[in-house]
């Protein structure tokens, strides 16, 4: 039995979510506030933070871990996560860049604008900038980011992409990123990321 302990508005949470549907997988969602700290969620993950996987005995955290977990042991050459060492690379480096430039850039903005957070929201913009202008340029070429199917490195850089403009982040200026966005939520069984609720 899987357990996914996430938050809705979460993209990390979303990844792994996008994942299981991939995979025809079934998780009991629990919905997680890790900013309540609860005791049992830290003995879990004691950085606090969603999302956190159970299988069993098994108890993962962080995203990327999950997806590389629920591949491997569940969708086992796919080509989600190819076994080809210069594909397998190519994917981690978008993995990378989720848990760097995407967390850093147009994720902080979206912690900024919607729920008022800490940072510079110019400089997390920026970041974005940055980040949009080269994944334009590679979709410029190719249909998916690593691959000329969709991977991993799509289920992990379509969260935070999709609601960039929540962190005040226009896709207006990248016409092959929002085909790419429209090609990945055409894929069968893909779950669009939601829309954040204003805050009070
Ligand atoms: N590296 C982690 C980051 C996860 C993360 O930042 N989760 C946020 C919500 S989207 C969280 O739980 N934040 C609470 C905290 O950091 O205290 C991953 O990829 O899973």
């Amino acid at each position: 039995m899987l357990t996914l302990f996430h938050h809705p508005f979460c993209a990390h949470s979303r990844f792994v979510r996008l994942a299981l549907g991939e995979y025809g997988l079934n998780a009991r969602l629990v919905e997680e506030r890790p900013w309540e700290r609860r005791h049992e969620f830290l003995a879990l993950n004691p950085l606090g933070q969603v999302p956190v996987l159970q299988d069993g005995d098994v108890v993962l955290a962080d995203s990327n871990a999950i997806l590389v977990y629920l591949a491997r042991r569940y969708a086992a050459g796919s080509p989600w996560l190819p076994d080809e060492p210069i594909a397998a690379a190519r994917v981690q480096r978008w993995l990378s860049i989720a848990a760097g430039e995407m967390k850093f850039g147009p994720a902080a903005a979206r912690v900024i604008t919607v729920w008022r957070g800490p940072g510079d929201l110019a400089e997390v913009q920026a970041i974005a900038a940055r980040l949009f202008r080269f994944m334009e340029d590679q979709l410029a070429t190719r249909a998916f980011l690593a691959a000329d199917h969709p991977t991993l490195a799509d289920v992990s850089g379509y969260p935070y992409t999709a609601r960039a403009p929540e962190g005040r982040i226009s896709l207006d200026p990248y016409p092959h990123i929002r085909a790419w966005l429209a090609r990945l939520e055409a894929v069968p069984g893909w779950i669009p990321m939601p829309v954040a609720p204003p805050q009070a």
